[in-house]
């Protein structure tokens, strides 16, 4: 009797428990978190590798993940966007600012919104936030490549593919984007510091359009018959210079160096065009973007700032098995 009351005992505690975590997870699942991710545009192929990451990340957390952007990267496009996701009132945001002074305020309406704010690839006012000082240090963390580095990683690869010396020139987007002015000062800097026999010309600014930046490529060849190379500070820029180059009939003569990593700049590096990619990791920084909203939405304390990682591609290890995953997704 005092046995069959103890199992039966058992029994009913299973059972409890049993009722209990259905309970618990249909609580879970009521409080499930939503993410919204803000890209710099949509039809980037790192802001969409990007947007596989965070969606790695949204699933293994059972966090919604709403991505929305612009179709052009600029603050005129990007601020509607950011204030109708605002509107929606998600638990957290992930937002690539296109422009590090002109999106400050914006982002103010979602952190008095009582909205958390991290930002992914670029970020407002140094990048440097949660210090207590400056009007834009209210985002909670910034996660990104480190670009300073990547620009003076860009220069060495030129510098090494033009024997030292000759004109180069930055194809870039437009000032006032964090990391492609950051890339730029870290290529010109390591330029003047460690390469006295390159001289680099002005820089031309395409507005994210490769065309713009293939014509530009043209124009600097006509102006300058000995160019003897280009860095393109991101994908549209790089891809264009290469296109110009081509178009100018100096493919091969004038050496580019890449920023990112897209299937036709993985092509390019195949035929010749462009010498070298510096592949950032955007599945990684949306990855973390998520992890980190996540961590922090349940009472965890994260870091200001998380450094994600560079894979340099070129003709040596394009077919490389383990460099695949470093290719951006379409
Ligand atoms: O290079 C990336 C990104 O890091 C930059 O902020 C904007 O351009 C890209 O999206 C590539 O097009």
């Amino acid at each position: 009797m005092e046995r069959r009351s103890v199992l039966g005992g058992v029994g009913f505690g299973l059972v409890g428990a049993a009722s209990l975590l259905a309970t618990s997870r249909a609580q879970a699942q009521d409080k499930s978190f939503t993410v919204a991710l803000v890209p710099g545009l949509t039809t980037d192929a790192f802001y969409i590798t990007m947007h596989r990451g965070a969606q790695a990340a949204a699933k293994a957390l059972g966090v919604k993940l709403v991505f929305q952007g612009a179709p052009a990267f600029n603050p005129v496009e990007q601020v509607p966007v950011l204030d109708a996701v605002i509107a929606r009132r998600p638990d957290a945001l992930l937002i690539a600012p296109t422009d590090k002074v002109q999106l400050i305020e914006p982002l103010r309406g979602a952190f008095n919104a009582g909205i958390p704010v991290i930002t992914v690839d670029t970020y407002i006012g140094t990048g440097v936030y949660q210090t207590g000082s400056g009007n834009a240090d209210f985002p909670l963390s910034y996660i990104a490549s480190n670009n300073t580095l990547g620009g003076q990683m860009a220069a060495r690869a030129l510098a090494k593919a033009i024997g030292g010396k000759g004109k180069v020139y930055v194809s870039n987007v437009q000032p006032g984007v964090s990391t492609t002015d950051e890339r730029q000062e870290g290529f010109i800097s390591e330029m003047k510091k460690d390469y006295p026999g390159i001289t680099v010309l002005n820089t031309q600014f395409n507005d994210d359009d490769a065309n713009k930046a293939a014509s530009q490529a043209q124009s600097v060849l006509a102006r300058n018959s000995d160019l003897a190379g280009i860095f393109g500070a991101n994908l549209f820029s790089a891809m264009g210079a290469a296109n110009g180059i081509q178009q100018g009939g100096s493919a091969g003569k004038v050496k580019v160096v890449a920023f990112d990593a897209p299937q036709t700049i993985i092509g390019n590096i195949k035929s010749g065009l462009i010498d070298i990619a510096i592949a950032q990791h955007p599945a990684e920084i949306g990855w973390f973007g998520v992890a980190a909203a996540y961590a922090h939405l349940t009472g965890q304390s994260i870091p200001p700032a998380i450094a994600t990682g560079f894979t340099v591609i070129d003709k040596s290890n394009v077919d490389d098995a383990d460099i695949q995953k470093f290719i951006y997704t379409s």
